[in-house]
């Protein structure tokens, strides 16, 4: 029975495919208790169904995933705030500017993952991984800001988002010199992730701080 509710994204912007996705079907299909949903990049829809998914599957604890192009390495985010700035358009075609995720919600929400705990299991495990301090204001950024407003009103059930960096068959295709991680790479450091949350109520007391 799956108590672990993972999203990752259909690709956008482009690109062919999206590695947040395939490294969530991965862990879907190599675990029982992960329940694997695909996102729609699309302003309008993604949310409607994240929403339908946590009620389906009643999970514990959701992980939503999405790609991070240009980043350097695996990065749980912090901080969700609640403002939409789409620099390009959705795959719906549609790029609202300077709008709330949720009128009159608050400014931001913070992940209930331990960020640090996970940072530090992931590394352990080899895989370049970071605390980010900004999920960008995209669909991902409105995707996390909307989970963390849904998963308010239900306090046994812990939640957060990690960006992952393109894929080498990406960089690859496009020609364009970006770092890339593996997909399973990314699905190893995923699946650290959810380990380690799922048994580390306590987030560690050390610095993931920084200056810009
Ligand atoms: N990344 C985008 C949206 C979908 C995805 O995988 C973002 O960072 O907002």
């Amino acid at each position: 029975m799956a108590n672990v509710l993972m999203t990752g994204f259909a690709p956008f912007g482009g690109e062919a495919v999206n590695p947040s996705w395939q490294a969530v079907s991965l862990l879907g299909a190599r675990r029982d208790d992960v329940a694997a949903v695909e996102l729609p990049c699309e302003f309008d829809a993604s949310l409607p169904t994240l929403r339908r998914a946590v009620a389906e599957h009643r999970p514990s604890l959701v992980v939503c995933v999405g790609q991070a192009g240009g980043r350097l390495d695996v990065t749980p985010e912090r901080v969700a705030v609640n403002l939409i700035d789409a620099r390009i358009p959705d795959n719906a075609g549609a790029q609202p500017v300077d709008v709330p995720v949720v009128p009159d919600g608050p400014a931001a929400y913070f992940t209930t993952l331990p960020v640090k705990a996970c940072v530090a299991a992931i590394r352990a495990a080899g895989v370049p991984v970071s605390v980010s301090h900004t999920a960008g204001t995209y669909v991902c950024n409105q995707v996390f800001y909307g989970l963390m407003h849904l998963l308010s009103t239900l306090p046994d059930v812990r939640g957060g988002f990690v960006h992952v960096p393109f894929s080498p068959e990406q960089v690859a295709a496009s020609g364009k010199a970006a770092p890339s991680l593996g997909v399973d790479r990314i699905a190893d450091a995923l699946e650290v992730l959810v380990d380690t949350a799922l048994r580390t109520r306590e987030d560690l007391a050390v610095s993931a701080g920084a200056e810009h």
